[in-house]
């Protein structure tokens, strides 16, 4: 689950680099019966097995860099991961991931280990190695000299606090579908601010609860107004079928 993703793209560039340094380990290196068992039943009956705190532990108490190390456990009970937390993360020296499977950890493992848990969204998902493959994407690439174009990580939605705005590329008629006629103008001050007014519409539409956390200005209320100006129209025309 790890060897693909971590040999591509941006991940790979930042460990040749050698700005990053990822291993992955087998919890079952840390088991001594037979089967390298991991899990067992829960205290209380149910369904499902749970992660026994043996192997966790030592694991973690071999690969902590003394008091150097934060530990990280991937739960559906997380504290919901973000962009500013991705932040923290990247300037810290050693990271521990721990990633669930079953129905999760023994209680006193992120207790006892001080993980601090975290959860990639607010859906299903069959364990914690993808996102622990989020959680490691998102805060390598904050990493000072990981991206070569250091403007993105600057720019990048969530990072501007915004839904980005629209983008064309070439030919500017495809299907009969026309580019937007003003980012042909040439005009940069008016290019900006289309793009500026289409980033406030999309975070009006698709993500208000973001609308409500960044700050705005004259001029982002002003074409905040004329979105909502245009969409009252649109509204009208609707109900009046024009
Ligand atoms: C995440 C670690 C370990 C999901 C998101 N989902 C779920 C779930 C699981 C078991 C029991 C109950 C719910 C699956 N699962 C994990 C899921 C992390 C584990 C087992 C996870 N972020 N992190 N959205």
């Amino acid at each position: 689950m790890f060897h693909g993703p971590l040999q591509e793209s941006i991940l790979r560039r930042a460990q040749d680099k050698g700005l990053v340094d990822i291993r992955v380990h087998d919890l079952r290196a840390w088991t001594y019966d037979r089967h390298h068992v991991v899990d067992d039943v829960p205290y209380g009956g149910g369904a499902g097995m749970v992660l026994k705190p043996e192997p966790l532990f030592e694991a973690v108490e071999e690969l902590r860099q003394g008091s150097g190390s934060t530990v990280v456990a991937l739960s559906p009970q997380g504290i919901p991961f973000s962009q500013g937390l991705a932040g923290e993360l990247a300037v810290l020296p050693h990271l521990i991931l721990l990633c669930g499977r079953y129905e999760g950890f023994d209680d006193r493992i992120t207790h006892g280990l001080h993980a601090l848990e975290l959860s990639i969204g607010d859906f299903v998902l069959s364990g914690g190695e993808v996102p622990a493959l989020v959680v490691l994407d998102a805060t390598i690439r904050l990493i000072p000299g990981v991206l070569g174009d250091e403007t993105s990580a600057l720019t990048d939605s969530f990072a501007t606090g915004l839904l980005e705005h629209p983008h064309f590329t070439r030919p500017s008629i495809f299907r009969g579908l026309a580019v937007p006629s003003v980012l042909l103008s040439g005009d940069h001050q008016a290019i900006a601010r289309w793009r500026r007014k289409q980033a406030l519409r999309r975070t009006r539409e698709r993500r208000p609860d973001l609308l409500g956390r960044v700050a705005l200005s004259d001029l982002d209320r002003e074409l905040l107004a004329e979105v909502e100006a245009e969409e009252a129209r649109v509204g009208k025309g609707e109900e009046l079928g024009t």
